[in-house]
């Protein structure tokens, strides 16, 4: 038996189409439809990526059994038993420590935005808590904040096929070759069409290799070069003054601070020469329409939500709104976390963006949902390790967190603390596909089938709405997430009895005005939606730039301005600590690598334990060669990786990609959060490098430390062959 099923893939934002090649239960190979973002193209992680789902067990195993600590040990159990145990103790912790002793998160990744409604549905209406976050938290929670208070709409204001008409692309921290190949597909398109192109990267990105200015900034000073283009567009006259009369606030103040970023400021700050900077802003200013997109390497920084009001300021003075193929452009990472979002896995707004702390919108969700509702803003997941080791007051600890799809253990900042953390919490429930590091730590084992064995709807990075669909039978005693979620419910107390996604989509639209017109019938019929859609007629087809006629989503329908003072990064080089640190992405490999590392064409490209990119300067004078084992630490943790010596890093920065288990780059990272949205600066610490003389030993080393990390995940290594 043979079909072809067609789906969204599960790896990053662009949200490619693909269709999936199923031959007698088993997926065969995987083939680009024609997406409305991807056009016949896949990048390597949508052509080889659904092998994680035979469970090949390279790097750790799929979980095909519910699982509870039992005498320290986890122990297979039956569902009923699964279910009932968490229940009871969610249930004892909420009584005997409040509600909000209980955080919870939803999942950026394939258990799509049904699962996570229900998640956030069960946080707040049987927990009573708003506590409950998911991994914006770490990645584009400053985009959603800063353009909140700029726009009044957090979200890319142009779609990815908008990209390749703009007249200018200033990309800015964003590494679109690695993270979204099929958004750099578009960016190549507008080159060839005659785009001008500004990269704004501490590295020779690929991206940076076709621009026609590179400002290869020195790490951690964004906000002093975005206040430095603004000096130079104010200064010459370049500002769009009939929009900013029409269409902005707060100009004036705005302009007094800009005064104080001149050009040759910056320089010393940015180590870009003021005339590139001028030449840079002038470019900007001049595009017929520009359009900026913007990454990690804007929101990962402990003053990130500035720099992102700032981006979009610098569209405001400009007037680059209103129409197509200009605006702003953070482009969201994963394949769902516009839809984590979306649907209200955030600790101040339920979904559709709608404010917690509105009495007439709670009201609404009390009704809706049948219970009372916290007024309160829930905490970020960020500040976790804070509520459960640091927090002096009892009454205000976190006990218990309920991880659905994400794994704190391998990709939040700091680990020792995450570790301590994960020990201290009284209860640990896991909810994934794979077990991971955290899944280490769980006192119950919640597995759920995965992308390619369930229905949903997914949001890509430009607001679209798409379905992932069903093409194989799941392996194991699984259960879909939005199910497991509805279980516990129940056995807590608060009946939940959807029968499939439809019904808890419809459930979710009746609540939020912005999709409401976004019905599974209009998005099978079109392909896709994008937000705002709030007709269910065919007559809307939803929305393809917003702001448009440069009505901003604030109720006065202005965009406003913002400037402020640079700040230096949390912890920068010292005499001890003479490097600095950035983490970055692996193009073949994605975030914890549960399923990348898992998918065989995938891992043989580049596995364990991965790189440091380090300048041929610093290797000269550390006397190390290319694929030497380094080890490199920080004040907080210590680890060992490869030597990548290259031209495209300056001396004294180096870059670590963050999806390595053995040389995990978050031993080393700093916790310090961005004061607005509690994103941590996981693109700037300080590290020394040794040299390792005994190179035997260490290979010996790494080797073992791969084989007790797969021993530890299960996976029999005596049968399974040793792989590096
Ligand atoms: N292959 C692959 N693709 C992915 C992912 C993956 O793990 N693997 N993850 C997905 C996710 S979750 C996300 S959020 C996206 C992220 O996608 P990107 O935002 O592209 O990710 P990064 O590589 O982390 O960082 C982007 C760039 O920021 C630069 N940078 C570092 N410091 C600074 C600075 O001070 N100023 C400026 N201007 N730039 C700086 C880095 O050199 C880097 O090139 O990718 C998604 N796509
Ligand atoms: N140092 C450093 N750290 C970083 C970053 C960085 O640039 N540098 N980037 C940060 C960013 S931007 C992000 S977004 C985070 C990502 O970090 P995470 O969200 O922790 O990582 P993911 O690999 O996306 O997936 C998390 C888990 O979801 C599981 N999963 C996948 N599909 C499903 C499903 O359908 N159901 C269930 N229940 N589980 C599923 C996977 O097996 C995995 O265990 O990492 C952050 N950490
Ligand atoms: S660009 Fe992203 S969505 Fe497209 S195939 Fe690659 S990983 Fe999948
Ligand atoms: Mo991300």
């Amino acid at each position: 038996m043979k079909k072809k099923v067609l789906t969204t893939c599960p790896y990053c934002g662009s949200g490619c189409q693909l269709y999936l090649n199923v031959e007698d239960g088993k997926i065969v190979s995987a083939t680009p439809a024609d997406g409305r973002t991807n056009q016949e193209t896949l990048c390597l992680k949508g052509h080889y990526g659904w092998d994680y789902l035979n469970d090949p067990q390279i790097l750790t195993k799929r979980l095909t059994k519910p699982q509870i600590r039992k005498n320290g040990k986890l122990e297979d159990v039956e569902w009923d038993e699964a279910i009932s145990y968490t229940a009871q103790r969610l249930s004892e912790i909420k009584t005997k420590y409040g509600s909000d002793s209980i955080i919870g998160t939803g999942c950026a990744r394939g258990s799509g935005n049904e699962a996570n409604y229900v998640m956030q549905k069960f946080m707040r209406a049987v927990i009573g808590t708003n506590n409950v976050d998911h991994c914006a938290r770490v990645c584009h929670a400053p985009s959603v904040s800063g353009l909140a208070y700029s726009l009044g709409s957090g979200a890319m204001s142009l779609s990815i096929p908008e990209i390749e008409d703009a007249k200018l692309l200033l990309i800015f921290g964003y590494n679109p070759a690695e993270s979204h190949p099929i958004v750099a597909r578009r960016i190549i398109k507008a080159k060839q069409k005659g785009a001008k192109i500004i990269v704004v990267d501490p590295r020779i990105t690929e991206s940076a290799r076709i621009a026609d200015l590179h400002l290869q900034i020195k790490g951690g000073s964004n906000l002093a070069l975005v206040q430095a283009m603004a000096n130079v567009i104010i200064l010459e006259g370049l500002v769009d003054h009939p929009f900013i009369e029409d269409h902005t606030s707060g100009y004036e103040e705005y302009k007094k601070q800009i005064e104080k970023y001149p050009p040759e400021y910056a320089q010393s700050i940015c180590h870009i020469p003021a005339d590139t900077i001028r030449q840079a802003a002038r470019q900007y200013a001049k595009a017929d329409s520009a359009a900026i997109l913007w990454g990690m390497g804007v929101t990962q920084f402990g003053q990130a939500v500035d720099v992102v009001k700032g981006l979009a300021s610098l569209a405001l003075l400009t007037g680059n709104f209103g129409g197509p193929s200009m605006g702003v452009g953070p482009v969201r990472g994963q394949n769902n976390v516009q839809g984590g979002c979306d649907m209200g896995a955030l600790p101040n707004c339920y979904p559709g963006y709608q404010d917690v702390t509105d009495d007439i919108i709670r009201e609404k969700f009390e009704k809706a949902w049948g219970v009372r509702l916290s007024k309160k803003n829930g905490i970020p997941l960020t500040q976790v390790p804070q509520y459960v080791l640091h927090e002096k007051d009892e009454k205000k600890k976190i006990r218990a967190y309920y991880i659905f799809g994400e794994d704190p253990g391998q990709s939040d900042p700091d680990l020792n603390d995450m570790r301590k953390a994960l020990d201290a919490l009284e209860f640990v429930v896991v909810q994934d596909i794979y077990m991971n590091k955290t899944g280490l730590k769980a006192d119950v084992i919640l597995p759920a089938t995965a992308w390619g064995e369930h229905e949903g709807v997914c949001t890509c990075a430009d607001r679209g709405f798409q379905r992932i669909r069903k093409a194989v039978e799941p392996k194991g005693d699984l259960k879909p997430d939005w199910e497991i979620i509805s279980l516990v419910s129940t056995a807590m107390g608060y009946p939940m009895s959807y029968k499939n996604t439809k019904e808890i989509w419809d459930e979710m639209r009746s609540l939020s005005p912005l999709f409401f017109g976004a019905t599974y019938e209009k998005i099978e019929k079109m392909g896709g939606v994008l937000w705002p859609c709030k007709d269910e007629s065919m007559a809307d087809k939803g929305t393809m730039y917003l702001h448009k006629d440069g009505v901003f989503a604030h109720l006065d329908g202005k965009g406003k301005f913002f400037a402020t003072e640079w700040r230096a990064p949390g912890e920068i080089e010292s005499k001890e600590y003479p490097f600095s640190l950035s983490t970055v992405r692996e193009v073949g490999h994605y975030s914890v690598r549960t399923m990348t590392g898992n998918c065989r064409t995938l891992s043989n490209l580049e596995d364990e334990p991965g790189w440091i990119q380090m300048s041929l300067f610093d290797c000269e004078k550390l006397k190390v060669k290319e694929g030497d084992l380094i080890r490199v630490s920080s004040k907080r943790g210590t680890t060992i990786t490869r030597v990548k010596p290259t031209e495209r890093v300056k001396a004294g920065a180096t870059y670590m990609t963050y999806q390595w288990w053995v040389g995990a780059c978050n031993d080393l990272t700093v916790p310090y959060l961005d004061p607005v949205s509690n994103t941590p600066e996981s693109k700037y610490c300080a590290i020394k490098l040794e040299k390792i003389d005994d190179q035997v030993w260490a290979e010996k080393y790494i080797r073992e430390s791969y084989q007790n990390i797969r021993r530890d995940m299960g996976i029999d290594i005596v049968e399974k062959e040793y792989r590096l």
